[in-house]
């Protein structure tokens, strides 16, 4: 799905601000139908919980109304209309006036609404959208409702709050009637030249060209076509640390006349996984970076571009290259901001949770089976499959985006688990032929009962040595992370990603011993994971997890939600920042040798 710009055919109206606010218990049956009761008003985009000096909105689980009032431009006239959620977590339904325009299930991803034949140029219209935060066993991410003399509560398997509502902004756009649908651009090198081959869906009678403008708006490549290959000669190419994008111009034209523009920025490169080296334009590319979170006090996940531009400069600062989306699809100003400014991304999926042995094994409790009717079954699959078709729908075009990975923590050493992810892996390749695909492993999976590793281009990794096992013992966990790495690197022949290790600290905390929770013991625990790392010719990649202190759901084993940020959640550096600063500013792309 295209996102909305403002091109010399189209105009945007952004629909961010304050809108009307109610929990369902306190609105009508149908609140559609009328203005919302009382006087809430919530900030869009953000998450609503912490907003409010209320229980009972933070801890409600079902929907809650957001309502306001839209002017359509009055020079749209003849013009599709079109209204946009960049994302409504988990489940929205979308009202114009009393007409339901839009049903959409997954918190992540986009959707919108054709409002064509529902408003008029020039006149107001009432928006009301009903948001829930109900997740089942048949959502992505799963998650259980219980209704215990008649409260509501919700568990979920997932180590984040469950955070809720408009998360991202909502536009109102135009376009003529006939219109360009959909532009997918994949891009390589042959004969020292750059080609990107495009294909662009366009609705209605016309016929398309396209051109590619660089960085200085002068054309360097033109074709005629829906589909074609477009070779730029002396390409610069899109690196890691060294972003260059390329505009792509496409144009429905009818008799000579230009009826609808699109503009699709690209970058030109190339990614492979060969052997155990993971290529970005035919050279090794070594992951430094996090796992992140969309995660900030008050607003929750809600987007904020202050944030991501201190976030970027924190990469930065501390010489990441690289970040993965976890746990679910980030913003698309993320990913655009990644493009523009070269740092890598592992994109991946709202598929954290399909895990019930972890439960069973924390507890003590049998587990019970993950794959099943009753659990995760053939609906979450093919929720699994809708989400993955609109997430990489959304982010095909990203150069920035260099792999998918499907699920974090499945518990793919269980019976069933093949059956499942076999169908999503290949949809994944099918519907992008030219990106890795990856799962991150959980422990419990190991190189000799995982059931899927064999499917995927390489080993995702989340590790826990020192801290959830061994804890606080870094001499023992060393000898069992280097036993395991060389393990898998036995057993499967495929590049090696940690995607997560990393130890909780509070900041202010210190220890001369190995003291969990202490600043020197993350400190030192990172460090034991490098000195393993560089031991292992077949590592590629290390993600510390997690870049910023995040909110959780309650739990003895959280402090005011999770701390194993190498910044607090206000993105004060603890001390581990310095340790990773004054590595990966030394190793850059490539790993260091040893
Ligand atoms: C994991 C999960 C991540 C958690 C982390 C932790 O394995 O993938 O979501 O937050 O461990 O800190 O326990």
């Amino acid at each position: 799905m295209l996102k909305p710009r403002a091109t010399a055919t189209r105009d945007l109206v952004n629909l961010d601000g304050l809108w009307r606010f109610a929990v369902e218990t306190d609105a009508t049956s149908e609140p559609w139908r009328g203005r919302l009761p009382g006087t809430l008003e919530v900030a869009v985009p953000a998450s609503y919980n912490d907003l409010f000096a209320d229980r009972a909105v933070r801890d409600h689980v079902g929907r809650v109304w957001y309502q306001r009032q839209v002017r359509v431009p009055r020079g749209w006239r003849g013009e599709r209309i079109v209204l946009r959620f960049d994302a409504a977590t988990h489940a929205a339904v979308v009202y114009v006036g009393d007409v339901l325009v839009a049903e959409h299930v997954g918190g992540y991803t986009p959707f919108e609404a054709d409002l064509t034949e529902v408003v008029a140029a020039g006149a107001e219209f009432r928006l009301t959208v009903g948001v829930s935060n109900e997740l089942s066993n048949v959502t992505i991410p799963p998650g259980t409702v219980t209704v215990t003399q008649g409260r509501r509560t919700q568990t979920y398997l997932h180590d984040f709050y469950n955070y809720a509502g408009l998360h991202r902004s909502v536009w109102l756009y135009s376009t003529p009637a006939t219109h360009i649908e959909d532009v997918t651009v994949r891009t390589g090198v042959a004969a020292g030249a750059g080609y990107a081959d495009y294909r662009i869906a366009a609705d209605g009678e016309s016929s398309v060209r396209v051109r590619v403008l660089d960085h200085e708006g002068r054309q360097v490549a033109s074709h005629d076509g829906a589909t074609g290959r477009l070779v730029i000669e002396d390409v610069r190419l899109w690196q890691p640390g060294d972003a260059y994008l390329y505009d792509l111009v496409a144009e429905a034209v009818d008799g000579g006349e230009v009826i609808d523009t699109y503009t699709q920025p690209f970058g030109v490169r190339t990614v492979e996984v060969r052997g155990t080296d993971f290529l970005i334009n035919g050279e090794p590319f070594y992951f430094t970076g996090f796992g992140k979170h969309e995660d900030t006090p008050v607003r929750g996940k809600g987007h904020d571009n202050a944030y991501l531009v201190h976030d970027f400069e924190l990469l930065k600062w501390s010489g990441a290259n690289s970040f993965r989306t976890s746990h679910y699809p980030y913003a698309e100003e993320v990913l655009d901001f990644a493009d523009r400014h070269g740092i890598v991304v592992i994109d991946e999926t709202a598929a954290v949770g399909l895990n019930l042995a972890v439960t069973g094994g924390l507890s003590g409790r049998a587990a019970t089976p993950t794959f099943s009717p009753d659990t995760c079954n053939d609906r979450t699959r093919e929720a699994h499959a809708q989400h993955l078709r609109e997430l990489i729908g959304r982010d095909k075009n990203h150069p920035s985006v260099v792999m998918w990975c499907i699920a974090n923590e499945p518990s793919s050493n269980e019976e069933g688990a093949r059956e499942y992810f076999e169908p999503l892996i290949s949809l994944t390749r099918e519907l992008d032929p030219t990106r890795p695909v990856s799962v991150a492993n959980v422990m419990f999976a190991t190189y000799g009962n995982d059931l899927i590793a064999d499917l995927l281009d390489v080993v995702c990794l989340n590790r826990y040595y020192g801290w959830y096992l061994s804890t606080g013992d870094l001499t023992a966990a060393e000898q069992q992370l280097e036993g395991e790495l060389r393990a898998w690197a036995r057993t499967h022949a495929k590049p090696i990603i940690m995607t997560e290790y990393g130890a909780d600290a509070m900041p202010g905390v210190h220890s001369i011993w190995d003291q969990p929770w202490s600043e020197e013991f993350q400190q030192a625990h990172l460090a034991m994971y490098h000195r393993v790392f560089d031991r292992v010719p077949e590592v590629v990649g290390e993600q510390v997890w997690n870049f910023a202190d995040f909110q959780t759901s309650n739990g003895i084993h959280r402090v005011d939600g999770n701390r194993k940020g190498v910044f607090t959640r206000d993105r004060r550096p603890k001390a581990a920042a310095h340790t990773l600063r004054e590595r990966w500013t030394r190793t850059g792309t490539r790993k260091p040798l040893t």
